[in-house]
């Protein structure tokens, strides 16, 4: 079961088998990777999809016969191979006109240019049958708090978003958008730094229906924040529409580890949320689990299919030590003792108002804290050891 093949959904962006090693110190340390030979490559690894930016594929300013020739070659290697292409985004951050940002930087002509750019990729993506669109606005943010009015470049922000959806909806593509957050890098600081903040920003769109979020595992992390409860809370809000796996090790740079290789017991608390942690215990979320990882500067070409062998490897071990955690008598007594299930209970009994509440003495006038409190403690630090073990495959 450790074995990937399409079913398992794994999906990886071109970006990431792709990069050549460049970072903001060297220069690369590998050459260029073709789109259609990365598409055979990963059909032959188990993988279901690739995943791409416009600027991936074809080069930036390229002209239309060249762009469709890559187009049509991908197109060529995914029927060819049986490979999905399940999400595309938009490079709105490498050229030097996006140094500013691209729908909110301060430069209209620029904002104009990135809608455009934008557009024009929404049909790519309809045209390849993608079915989720991913905003990373990295550029879109600032170094300085008196460089914008923040409310302003919101405001900037919401007007390309609505326009995005109503494009969508007027053509009648199939096509919903995702939202990825991230405190920060390139800018100082980035518009829609966390999973938070982005759903309340979808709340104020005029379809917030068609957007939702592409939260990143390191992204989060960079911010100190646990990823596994910010997905949780996505879930909780209907918005995971599509996921970035990778690892990150502490409030860093973004490092893009493989899956698993920051910090590994989130990784396998996300993996039994994603896996079992749906209503009856079924899968929680059903779409690709995309990897957004960079294979590292050190590695050569074989190296990066190790790393990308080495994500989906993660991912099903993680998998599989999650239904053995599931399924162990002993841990389904450690979490019954912890009260989750008194947790699940309403805290108002059925038909009971606020008024029946404050009519029971024994929920305040009559309870007294100090004779309620027993010392008994709620054993989580037993489970957790029991999940840390399985996680091992100590048990
Ligand atoms: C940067 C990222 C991005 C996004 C991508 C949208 C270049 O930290 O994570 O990768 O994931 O732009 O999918
Ligand atoms: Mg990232
Ligand atoms: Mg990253
Ligand atoms: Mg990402």
């Amino acid at each position: 079961a450790i074995t990937p093949t399409p079913a398992d959904k794994f999906t990886f962006g071109l970006w990431t088998i792709g990069w050549n090693a460049a970072d903001p110190f060297g220069s690369a340390t590998r050459g260029p990777l073709d789109a259609v030979e990365a598409i055979h490559k990963l059909a032959e690894l188990g993988a279901y999809g690739m995943t791409f930016h416009d600027d991936d594929l074809f080069p930036f300013g390229c002209s239309e016969a060249d762009r469709r020739a890559a187009i049509d070659a991908l197109k060529k290697a995914c029927e060819e191979t049986g490979m999905t292409i399940p999400m595309i985004t938009t490079n709105t951050f490498s050229h030097p006109v996006f140094k500013d940002g691209g729908v909110t930087s301060n430069d209209r002509a620029v904002r104009r240019f990135t809608i455009r750019k934008i557009l024009r990729n929404i049909d790519l993506a309809a045209e390849l049958g993608a079915k989720t669109f991913v905003m990373w606005g990295g550029r879109e943010g600032a170094e300085y708090d008196f460089s914008k009015d923040i409310r302003v470049a919101l405001e900037r922000y919401r007007e390309a978003a609505n326009l995005f959806g109503d494009y969508v909806l007027e053509k009648g593509y199939d096509l919903r958008f995702a939202i990825e957050p991230k405190p920060n890098e390139p800018r100082g600081d980035i518009l829609l730094p966390t999973v938070g903040h982005a759903m309340a920003f979808i709340n104020t769109l005029d379809h917030p229906e068609l957007v939702g979020l592409n939260p990143e595992v390191g992204h989060e992390q960079m911010a100190g924040l646990n990823f596994t409860a910010g997905i949780a809370q996505a879930l909780d809000h209907g918005k995971l529409f599509h996921i970035d796996l990778n690892g990150q090790r502490g409030i860093k740079y973004d490092q893009d580890l493989v899956f698993g290789h920051g910090d590994l017991i989130n990784a396998f608390s996300l993996v039994d949320l994603l896996e079992n942690g749906g209503p009856g215990g079924g899968k929680a979320y059903e779409g690709p689990r995309h990897f957004d990882y960079k294979p590292s500067r050190t590695e050569d070409i074989d190296g990066v299919w190790e790393s990308a062998k080495a994500n989906m490897r993660m991912y099903l071990l993680l998998k599989e030590r999650a239904a053995a955690f599931r399924a162990d008598p002993e841990v389904q007594e450690a979490i019954a003792a912890t009260r989750q299930g008194e947790l699940a209970q309403t805290t108002l009994g059925e038909g009971e108002t606020t008024a029946d509440l404050l009519a029971d003495a024994s929920a305040y006038e009559d309870f007294e804290p100090d004779v309620y409190f027993d010392g008994k403690g709620f054993g989580f630090v037993k489970l957790q050891q029991l999940a840390v073990e399985h996680l091992m495959g100590a048990r």
